[in-house]
């Protein structure tokens, strides 16, 4: 089984890129232990709790050699949020419109490494990850040639832009590697300059505590008063700084039945979203990525969107 078998088989399963790095000691991988001692990190413990592990893939797999990562493209034909003017809007994350990235690409990676256990003449041990290990996925993922860490810190491919997943197969094979990508952001600033809570604070170094993503997703308890005016109409996630990424300006977009948007997050407006009793919000939330913040952390980010939307409202009368 080469390596050329394994990518041509992620192609029959679904994934629209595929590559190998070696599971070397990365010089990127050195940044997490700094990024989490300036508590770039907020509240997620869990990031500090795993961080020997996260330091390096053969903490997690001894005997990994190499890693497969997969990248899959979530995008659809919706406008970004920069392109909404109305303040009423609900923003939702593009990539939680559809179903669970955790299911639908963790069922994938199942299949492929199932079909890598039937095809290779030895056995090998492997871990197939997506966002669900104590692995830094876009070190891997620039390593393996999948596209390099931007400014915004996204993995940006020069063909899929970055609306796409990350996944991977630890494996104890010694497959042959992919050459690293090539940082491509050049001079361009506009996702650090765009970001509205200025949570980029150095290219490749954000903030999670000032980040919308965080704060809308991860964050546990009120959203601190000073950071509020910031988040405007998102109510889950944040996608701005890959919005305004000329590299995503022609991204293309999936027909994959699993990202298209679900009738109930597809260009909601606060009003409708607020109005939904909790067993709407509840049924909506199964299966999709959503589920993460629960029926109460999705209200707590509704009720600062419509303030913010009144606040917008009373400026402009
Ligand atoms: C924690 C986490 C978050 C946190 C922190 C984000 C972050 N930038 O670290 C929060 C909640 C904010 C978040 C938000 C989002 N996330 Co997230 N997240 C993760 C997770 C679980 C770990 C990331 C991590 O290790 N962070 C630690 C720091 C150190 O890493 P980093 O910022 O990526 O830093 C790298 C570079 O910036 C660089 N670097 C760091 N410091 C420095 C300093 C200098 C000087 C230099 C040059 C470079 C440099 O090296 C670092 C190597 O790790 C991964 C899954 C995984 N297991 O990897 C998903 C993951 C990164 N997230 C993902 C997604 C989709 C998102 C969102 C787009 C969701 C959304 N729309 O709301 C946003 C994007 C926000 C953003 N601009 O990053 C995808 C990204 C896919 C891609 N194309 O890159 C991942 C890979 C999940 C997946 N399997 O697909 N996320
Ligand atoms: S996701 Fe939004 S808040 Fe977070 S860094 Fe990007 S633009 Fe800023």
């Amino acid at each position: 089984m080469t390596s050329s078998e394994i990518k041509a088989r992620a192609r029959e399963l679904g994934f629209d890129a595929c590559g190998i790095a070696p599971a070397d000691d990365h010089a990127e991988l050195h940044f997490l232990r700094e990024w989490l001692d300036r508590g770039y990190a907020g509240g997620m413990a869990y990031l500090e709790r795993s961080a020997a592990r996260r330091a390096d893939a053969r903490n997690v797999l001894p005997s990994a050699r190499a890693v497969i990562v997969t990248a899959t493209v979530y995008n659809t034909n919706r406008p970004y949020s920069t392109e909404c003017a109305d303040a009423a809007r609900a923003q939702i994350a593009r990539y939680a419109w559809g179903d669970d990235y955790h299911d639908v690409i963790g069922a994938r990676l199942e299949a492929l490494l199932a079909w890598m256990h039937a095809a290779s003449p030895e056995p090998f041990e492997a871990r197939a990850y997506v966002d669900t290990g104590p692995v830094q996925e876009r070190v891997y993922a620039q390593h393996a040639g999948i596209g390099w860490i931007g400014k915004n810190t996204c993995v940006i491919n020069p063909q899929l832009g970055s609306w796409i997943f990350l996944g991977e197969i630890l494996c104890s094979l010694p497959l042959a590697v992919d050459a690293p990508a090539v940082d491509q952001c050049g001079t361009c600033t506009l996702c650090i300059e765009a970001c509205p809570t200025h949570a980029i604070l150095a290219p490749g170094v954000l903030d999670s505590a000032r980040c919308i993503s965080y704060l809308t997703i991860e964050h546990r308890g009120d959203i601190p008063e000073a950071l509020q005016s910031g988040i405007g109409s998102h109510v889950y996630g944040c996608d701005v700084c890959q919005e305004v990424c000329p590299w995503n300006a022609l991204a293309p977009q999936s027909v994959d039945p699993a990202w298209q948007p679900r009738p109930a997050w597809d260009r909601v407006d606060l009003t409708t979203s607020a109005g939904r009793d909790n067993d709407e919000l509840s049924a909506a939330l199964r299966g999709s990525a959503m589920r993460r913040t629960k029926v109460d952390g999705l209200r707590r980010n509704v009720a600062v969107a419509i303030t913010n939307a009144q606040t917008t409202r009373e400026g402009r009368s």
